[in-house]
């Protein structure tokens, strides 16, 4: 049974069956549940009601906030096998990823518990005697998450265990296509709040499933103070100018077009690993997914014939069996725009290797497909949009300034790699006249990001930054502080005013 997971987890027979979206398994296409949309003349009230919880929960100390995430991390370790499923059987990924993405959601807890200690200001030295200058950091608001549903819990925890330590309420809207995960979440964080010795404000979080209507009121209210979302360049293009038209902040990470760089020193069996794990992994539906691969003339044909091995080697089907690499792809529509794209790339001189529908008479109603490697001349238009499926340019290069120039001509600047063990070629991929992306690795492929490090990246990936490093500070208001101790009111830059 495909929903005994979600049972697991603690959703009811009734909110499986309510009058609303109707939800399927990519895997095999049957039906998981129904769950309502949230009425649109609801979204105020529950702004105001995150507000409320908001206005309470910033009083309570750091530390003491984080012993709430740490319950968290709790309850999705002790769940994580059941949420690893969930996930795998609402996105079609494969059960190891499934599980990796409740790894990622407990491994940002566990940063934000640490954290909860850390949100320090700096002291500067003041121009003026008996004077101190710092900065204090205060909780924002209340912070809508806008999830996707290629990362329908690990993105949203990011976001949610950095706001809830910081002190904020937070609203979250997942992709229409996994509101099961985050339903679940849901139950997840009232039981850790439930067996946490902290008192937790009602409301502080809330998920609400939107449509068009309902989701445009969320992104336009002004109590939302920061909208964080994750998806493609063409949602971020409609989201950000109507943050932006109230002066609201937002957090954006958007489309990616990722590249690879192998050059004729690297080490081709853990490139060709990286490469098929990256091209491949969660069917090519993650924004760090290998896209681009500029290989060195002199190694061409060996790395393309090492890919073309590798791929008649992965094993295709059921996400939930242990054996396979690549389950389905999420949808009948994003089938199709795969298959609109190698129909475009082949009159753009492409040379196409798979990309055909796989398992169809198992799977009618589920869209299997055999991973695309595909040969180009060039980097042809079809080449720098980012469809998001299994699909591998492989293009060559002659002289390395070329290939990081190729690299960087695109409009998505997410993540990149490269694969060399030259350490002036590493060192130039990672400087300045580098990969324009804001993740580049060395001998790592472009996916699989740990937490620890700031997610997100340039142009067309919208500019946020998200996970470790200090994005905390995205999810707080900053205070500069001047204070006088002294006996006099000495001003800044000198001036002199007299004395009254
Ligand atoms: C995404 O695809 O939206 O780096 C996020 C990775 C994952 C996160 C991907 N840790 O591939």
């Amino acid at each position: 049974m495909l929903t005994q997971p979600f049972y697991n987890l603690g959703l009811t027979e009734q909110e499986l069956n309510q009058p609303g979206i109707s939800l399927t398994t990519p895997i095999d296409g049957s039906h998981l549940g129904k769950v309502a949309y949230t009425p649109a003349a609801k979204i105020k009230t529950i702004i105001e009601r995150a507000q409320q919880a908001f206005l309470d929960w910033r009083e309570v100390p750091a530390p003491k906030r984080g012993e709430v995430i740490r319950c968290f991390a709790n309850r999705l370790r002790e769940h994580k096998q059941d949420l690893g499923m969930a996930v795998s059987i609402e996105t079609g990924k494969i059960l190891q990823e499934g599980l990796g993405e409740v790894q990622e959601m407990i491994d940002m807890c566990d940063f934000a518990v640490g954290l909860a200690r850390q949100l320090y200001g700096l002291t500067m030295p003041s121009e003026r005697f008996e004077h101190r200058l710092m900065e204090t950091w205060h909780p924002l608001g209340v912070v809508g998450v806008i999830s996707a549903f290629n990362f329908p819990v690990a993105v949203w925890a990011w976001n949610f265990a950095l706001a809830i330590v910081c002190g904020n309420a937070v609203v979250w809207k997942p992709a229409r296509k996994t509101p099961l995960c985050a339903l679940v979440c849901q139950k997840l964080f009232a039981q850790a709040i439930a067996e946490c010795a902290i008192e937790v404000p009602p409301y502080l979080s809330q998920v609400i499933i939107c449509d068009s209507a309902a989701r445009e009121l969320f992104v336009d209210h002004p109590l939302v103070r920061l909208i964080s979302a994750t998806g493609s360049t063409a949602m971020g293009k409609k989201v950000a100018p109507r943050v932006a038209a109230r002066l609201g902040r937002s957090l954006l990470e958007l489309g990616g077009n990722n590249g690879m760089i192998v050059t004729p020193s690297a080490d081709l069996t853990m490139a060709i690993q990286a490469i098929v794990f990256s091209a491949v992994g969660t069917a090519g539906q993650r924004c760090t997914s290998l896209r681009r691969l500029f290989v060195h003339e002199s190694i061409y044909e060996q790395v393309l014939h090492a890919l073309k091995q590798a791929y008649a080697q992965l094993v295709i089907g059921d996400p939930l069996q242990p054996k396979t690499h690549v389950g389905p792809m999420v949808s009948q529509s994003a089938y199709q725009n795969m298959q609109v794209t190698l129909q475009n790339v082949i009159t753009e001189g492409g040379k196409v290797w798979g990309g055909e529908r796989a398992l169809v008479n198992q799977y009618p109603q589920a869209y299997y497909v055999n991973p695309a490697l595909i040969e180009m001349p060039g980097q042809s238009s079809s080449v720098g949009k980012e469809t998001f499926a299994p699909i591998l340019y492989i293009m060559k290069y002659k002289e390395f300034a070329q290939a990081i120039a190729l690299h960087n001509d695109v409009s998505q600047g997410l993540s990149s790699s490269i694969f060399t063990q030259d350490m002036r070629e590493a060192e130039q991929f990672i400087s300045c006249r580098g990969s324009d992306c804001g993740l580049a690795n060395v001998n790592v492929g472009p996916s699989g990001a740990e937490i620890g490090g700031a997610f997100g990246g340039e142009k067309d990936t919208g500019g946020g930054r998200e996970s470790g490093s200090d994005a905390w500070k995205n999810y707080m208001r900053r205070a500069t502080n001047t204070i006088n101790y002294s006996t006099t009111l000495p001003l800044a830059q000198g001036i002199k005013f007299g004395d009254f």
